[in-house]
């Protein structure tokens, strides 16, 4: 038998990446996104990578559980919960912005869990020579499709430079950026972030991305910002245009409302976001889409296990995403080739990053599609130089937690944020 090999030491590195003005429906996106970088290293000398949330909160926490894995072998992965469960204690640490659902010490773990066990994937990769998706279960595809994801958005945050995209504050400013996604990554589908503006409003947009696309599957997600009633409008007035719509409104009671009426499937990343949401879902019938992410879900094998759940109960799967860098696309571009019923495109915010990454080498977008790599481990490589200029950006940015809501205010004072609005 080969012999374990432990953890050696593990960093925990914040860093920031400039953010577009992307707006949701808990404000706008500041000018600063945050991550954290993992960096576990084995006794051997290799490195495991994983990436999450670098929120205050939760850094905190990450601090915590870091100190409790030396000499871990880093093919434990029940061992790895085990110790952070145990470092991290029953804690329920929420996020400002309530954009991934409700919060719950279960779901915190998850989180807390999730880029060591990344880390975890990668080093047990480097240690056999095989790439993450084999230690999955192996490649059902080559590449993994991703969905364009379209936003609302200002031109600039005030005082700075156009990014460029632009503005887009109506239809015409969604059609014109979707057609700039399209032609620099080859998106075969399209997704809109909505709960922006008024529904009809969002609902001419849809239209209009119909009329000039004809053939991109789209998606509406306005971020849980309607009432059941107007959430059963706004489906029936997009049948036949949307492959799903994602979470119109709050909670699994009034999703299950307008599931009832609705003519397409109901997707979620904000009603299941943890495995005890799944029971109750089930029996409602509330979604029939769960959009997996293994930043919350617990990591790569948790939402192995998710998937499987899905398949089970005849549920629709795909992923959710939050502005990432590229350790976290390569960690989702291996689940994604590893899970039979991933049945739709992947969300990805790495347009929005606007080439920004600490990896020397990003895994690009060909055809809409991530080919998922062949080289040991998530197969991607940090550049430290990028690590460490994106961290003195953390140091001197001064935003410690995501704060949409906050930010809006600044320029419009009166701003709150509800759910529903409409
Ligand atoms: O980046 O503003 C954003 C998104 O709204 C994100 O925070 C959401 O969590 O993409 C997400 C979603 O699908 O709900
Ligand atoms: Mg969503």
């Amino acid at each position: 038998m080969t012999a374990a090999l432990g953890v050696a030491r593990v960093t925990v590195t914040p860093i920031a990446f400039p953010d577009p003005p992307l707006l949701n429906s808990a404000g706008i996106h500041q000018p600063w996104a945050l991550r954290a970088v993992v960096q576990v290293h084995a006794a051997d000398g290799s490195v495991g990578l994983g990436e999450t949330y670098g929120d205050a909160p939760h850094l905190e926490l990450l601090g915590r559980a870091a100190a409790a894995l030396r000499g871990l072998d880093v093919f434990d992965l029940n061992g790895l919960r085990e110790r952070v469960a145990a470092a991290v204690g029953v804690v329920d640490a929420p996020d400002r912005h309530g954009l991934t659902g409700p919060s719950s010490a279960a779901k915190t773990l998850a989180r807390v869990v999730s880029p060591f066990e990344v880390a975890l994937l990668d080093l047990q990769g480097h240690a056999t020579g095989r790439p993450v998706v084999d230690l999955l279960g192996g490649r059902v595809r080559d590449r993994v499709p991703f969905s364009g994801y379209l936003f609302y958005k200002w031109a600039a945050h005030p005082g700075a430079e156009p990014d460029a995209y632009g503005e887009a504050l109506d239809p015409a400013g969604i059609v014109d950026q979707a057609r700039r996604m399209v032609q620099r990554y080859g998106f075969r589908s399209l997704k809109l972030k909505g709960g922006v503006f008024a529904p009809d409003e969002e609902i001419a947009a849809v239209r209009a991305l119909r009329a000039a696309f004809p053939e991109h599957p789209l998606r509406l997600d306005p971020n849980c910002a309607w009432t059941v009633e107007t959430s059963i409008r706004v489906a029936a007035e997009t049948d036949g245009l949307l492959e799903y719509l994602e979470d119109p409104t709050p909670g699994l009671a009034g999703m299950a409302e307008v599931a009832a009426k609705a003519p397409m499937p109901l997707a979620t990343n904000m009603c299941v976001v943890e495995f005890g949401d799944l029971p109750e879902a089930v029996a409602r019938d509330s979604v029939q889409v769960v959009l997996s992410d293994h930043h919350y879900w617990g990591g790569l094998t948790e939402s192995a296990r998710l998937a499987t759940i899905c398949r089970t109960w005849g549920l629709g799967l795909s992923m959710h995403s939050n502005s990432h860098l590229g350790i976290s696309l390569a960690a989702m571009v291996h689940l994604g080739a590893a899970t039979p019923n991933l049945t739709y495109d992947v969300d990805t915010h790495t347009p929005w990053q606007l080439g920004a990454d600490v990896l020397a080498d990003p895994l690009a977008f060909d055809g809409g599609a991530v080919a998922v790599p062949d080289a040991p481990g998530l197969g991607v490589t940090l550049d430290p130089d990028a690590l460490a200029r994106m961290h003195a950006d953390y140091l001197a940015c001064g935003i410690r937690e995501r704060d949409d809501t906050g930010y809006l205010r600044r320029f419009q004072p009166g701003y709150e944020k509800k759910r529903p609005r409409w």
